[in-house]
């Protein structure tokens, strides 16, 4: 479907699974126009195809952590998508889980790279579009673990503490160009994350969720478009949301 443009457009990074591909297809049911991002491009395909029924859609395939690359993907954009009203900073995943003295070189760049860098990269490139049209919405995706440090959290912990700096940062610096930017920080959900997080482990990954009744990527995409949906003079600057089983990173009921 094209984009006439009579609808908002929104850019969803990592939209190829988990709480991104919810959010893609819950703003698709509400009319809004796509531009869904990932590196899969099968899966951003199938989904271009899944969503193309109700929305008009358009997908990049990039790195987030490459700084040419992204710069490069969004220039690409063609005109009809290029008005972006909406960033979903949401791509990022946590790569490991050790002690800080036991922690992985590659691990840490990834995240460090793709969580804080790549967002700041992407939000570079889409800036000029938001500031020249005085509007625009901008969605970081935080986390508890950038509220609170748990135990071998330590290097994901401190790039979702950055995404909440760089939220803040962005929410002062861009308020004066009419630009809304907040964050919403999620608890445990079950999406792919843990599976990267563990390396394909999908014991280890599933017993993150064993026993107690984790949010579903689908909740997390209602309130991100509950955000998005607010009247302009209403901007929900830092969201935190957990299940009900949780009660902070570390006290989770698992009997419930
Ligand atoms: P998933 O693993 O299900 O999804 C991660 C998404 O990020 C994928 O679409 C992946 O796409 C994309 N991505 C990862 N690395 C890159 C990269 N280098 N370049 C471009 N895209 C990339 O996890 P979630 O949906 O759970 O995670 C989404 C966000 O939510 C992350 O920022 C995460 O930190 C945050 N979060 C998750 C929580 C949870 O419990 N699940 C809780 C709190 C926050 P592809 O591989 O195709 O590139
Ligand atoms: C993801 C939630 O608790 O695994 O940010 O860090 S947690």
């Amino acid at each position: 479907m094209e984009n006439s443009k009579q609808n908002k457009t929104a850019l969803i990074t990592g939209a190829t699974s988990g709480i991104g591909m919810a959010t893609a297809r819950h703003f698709a049911n509400n009319n809004i126009a796509l531009v869904l991002c990932g590196r899969r491009q099968d899966r951003l395909d199938e989904l271009a195809k899944e969503l193309g029924a109700y929305t008009a859609v358009h997908t990049l395939n990039f790195d987030v952590s490459d700084k040419n690359a992204v710069a490069s993907a969004l220039g690409s954009l063609p005109k009809s998508f290029s008005n972006i009203d909406i960033l979903i900073n949401n791509a990022g995943n946590a790569h490991g889980f050790d002690p800080i003295e036991e922690g992985n070189l590659e691990d840490w760049d990834a995240m460090l790279d793709i969580n804080v860098k790549g967002l700041l990269y992407v939000s570079k490139s889409i800036l000029p579009i938001m500031i020249k049209n005085k509007s625009g919405h901008i969605i970081n995706i935080g986390s508890t673990a950038g509220k609170e440090v748990y135990p071998k959290g330590n290097v994901y912990c401190a790039s979702k503490f950055a995404v909440d700096a760089i939220n803040q940062g962005m929410r002062m610096d861009l308020h004066k160009h009419g630009v809304k930017v907040g964050a919403v920080n999620p608890g445990l959900v079950e999406t792919e994350f843990s599976k990267v997080r563990f390396k394909g482990d999908t014991n280890r990954a599933a017993d993150v969720y064993k026993g107690l009744e984790a949010l579903r990527p689908e909740d997390i995409a209602d309130i991100i478009h509950f955000v998005v949906s607010r009247p302009y003079h209403v901007n929900i600057a830092d969201l935190v949301v957990m299940p009900t089983a949780q009660a902070s990173n570390t006290i989770v009921n698992r009997e419930l």
